[in-house]
């Protein structure tokens, strides 16, 4: 029952920002999911007998690859399964179940906001036991074997009825279809006031979450439909579909342009959230105001006493090194630990495992406690109607009050998309050979490419970031992506801290402007990719 197939290496199966993420028609040549798969199990050890989650966003091939995975699972000694009817999971429901559940770790098929469909991208990632993304090491050793790999283990049975729940075999090993959402809705009601949001809602407040076509449909409409009472329909786009139903599933001002344009206006809803392929992320908007996520992690932050599941405070707060230094002033405020780590959630694991942060953000529209170890874009959703329901204002009222009481941040991340891998890695390279240079010029005081040091392992991880410090505290970051699946992207975070009150309506792009033009001279973007001006300024 058992089949050992002969197989050999594909290059380029090196894990990224999270996970291997690569078109479908790349991912759907023969045996190249199957050797990525038997090299993540490869990679472990002690798993016979032991419990594997799987699920997915359910985007197009999510079908496929999940019965391969189960079969595989099977042939390679897990003991059990437990898989989302109809082979999906969000991301930080996967994070939760593995936790739950006490299950050895997760295989997760996503390619997050990437768009999806039969010319999109796919990925698959594995979530260990903490339920968080692997973490470098484990990720390298994955890569090297994928270089070395000569054969998988696959069973032979037809595909497993995943459209009920219930239990089943696979081989000897059992198969549980679950309820995706039961586990995750639960964990949210132990975390959030669900009276004081109903009460909010009772009030007469509205809000309108955009799941994208994506995983999180299902999601948002028990919560907050079925379980908080908002009206049918508060939840657009509910259903997922293999191709997102053409939506390009990536929660920001540009791609959440339907929801940005019914909420934004006088008249719209009070509230507006969206998520994105899988359901980390998050979109935070009100009625005429769009909050960054480095301002929405530092006011759920301050905020978060105000939600039963943070009632006794925060141990810390961590954030990654590009999101501006917003939270870093309610840290001090609030007298605890401010952590900066790589790109990437997985840096955040340790931090959350080991007590030291409870609250953690990233640029990129993630934020994320201790209840999971992924980001969770419901629960950023939900901590905010916790919040707005106690405080009793509205989303403008509370961003500006944060920005009286602890100065603002204005912060903006420009893109410069699939521009040629070649020249990308050139311009970061002469970039990192000017950077002594630069020091004392345009009134930088500190340059580097940043290093981060992980205090609770030792562990050392390099090349994160170029990071251009000014003498007024304000900062110019540039990273190439690590989530791209052709050619590269150029990322630039630019940064000023202004204090004066006076001076926070200020439009962001036109505060942030001599600093973009600098951005761009000092790199010499135009010269190397070509591109004059970002594809995308969130
Ligand atoms: C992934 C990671 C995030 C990271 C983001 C951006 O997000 O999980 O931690 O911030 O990529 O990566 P990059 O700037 O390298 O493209 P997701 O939502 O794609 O899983």
């Amino acid at each position: 029952m058992i089949r050992t197939i002969a197989t050999t290496p594909f290059d380029g199966q090196k894990p990224g920002t999270s996970g291997l993420r690569k078109k479908v028609t790349v991912f759907s040549q023969p045996h190249y999911a199957e050797n990525f798969i038997q090299s993540v199990f490869d990679a472990l050890e002690g798993f016979p007998g032991q419990t594997l989650v799987i699920g997915g966003d359910g985007r197009y091939y999510n079908s496929e690859v999940i019965q391969t995975a189960i079969r595989m699972a099977a042939a390679n000694g897990f003991g059990r399964v437990m898989v989302g009817r109809g082979g999906l999971l969000s991301t930080p429901a996967a994070s939760h179940l593995i936790r739950k559940y006490r299950a050895f770790g997760g295989i997760i098929l996503s390619a997050s906001h990437n768009p999806g469909g039969p010319d999109g991208d796919f990925g698959i990632k594995y979530n260990a036991a903490n339920g968080g993304p692997a973490p470098e090491k484990l990720t390298d050793a994955i890569f090297a074997r994928t270089r070395s790999i000569t054969q998988y283990n696959i069973i032979d049975t037809p595909d497993i009825d995943l459209s009920r729940t219930g239990e089943t075999k696979a081989g000897s090993m059992t198969v549980e279809v679950i309820d995706p959402v039961a586990d995750y809705a639960g964990l949210m009601q132990s975390l959030f006031d669900f009276d004081a949001i109903r009460d909010l809602i009772r009030a007469g407040f509205t809000m309108k979450f955009d799941a994208m076509g994506a995983i999180t449909g299902p999601y948002a409409r028990r919560i907050l439909e079925e379980m908080l009472g908002f009206p049918v329909g508060t939840v657009m786009n509910g259903t997922p579909l293999p191709d997102f139903g053409g939506h390009h599933p990536d929660p920001n001002l540009v791609h959440a342009k339907e929801l940005v344009d019914i909420v934004m206006p006088p008249g719209g809803p009070d509230f507006g959230a969206a998520s994105d392929g899988d359901g980390d992320r998050n979109l935070i908007i009100g009625r005429g105001m769009y909050v960054t996520p480095s301002d929405s992690l530092a006011i759920l932050a301050a905020n978060a006493t105000l939600c039963p599941g943070y009632a006794n405070g925060l141990a810390g707060i961590a954030r990654s090194m590009p999101t501006s230094a917003a939270a870093d002033r309610v840290a001090e405020k609030l007298n605890i630990a401010c952590f900066e780590t790589p790109t990437g959630w997985k840096f955040f694991g340790n931090l959350l495992d080991a007590g030291k942060a409870t609250i953690c953000g990233e640029e990129s529209f993630g934020t994320g406690s201790s209840h999971v170890r992924e980001k969770d874009g419901l629960w950023a959703v939900l901590m905010w109607l916790n919040i707005l329901a106690r405080r009793r204002q509205g989303v403008a009222q509370i961003v500006t009050a944060h920005w009286r009481e602890y100065g603002r941040n204005y912060y903006s991340r420009h893109d410069y998309e699939e521009v040629d891998a070649g020249a990308a890695g050139e311009l970061m390279d002469a970039l990192r050979g000017s950077l002594p240079a630069l020091i004392g010029r345009h009134g930088i005081t500190a340059a580097d490419d940043f290093a981060y040091d992980d205090p609770v392992d030792g562990s050392r991880s390099t090349g994160q970031g170029i990071r251009l410090m000014f003498e007024d505290g304000a900062r110019i970051v540039y990273r190439l992506s690590g989530t791209g699946t052709s050619g590269a992207t150029l990322r630039v975070y630019i940064e000023r801290y202004e204090p004066d009150a006076s001076r926070h309506a200020v439009d962001t792009q036109e505060a942030l402007a001599p600093l973009i033009a600098l951005s761009r001279s000092l790199a010499q973007i135009e010269q190397y990719t070509g591109r004059a001006a970002p594809t995308v300024i969130t």
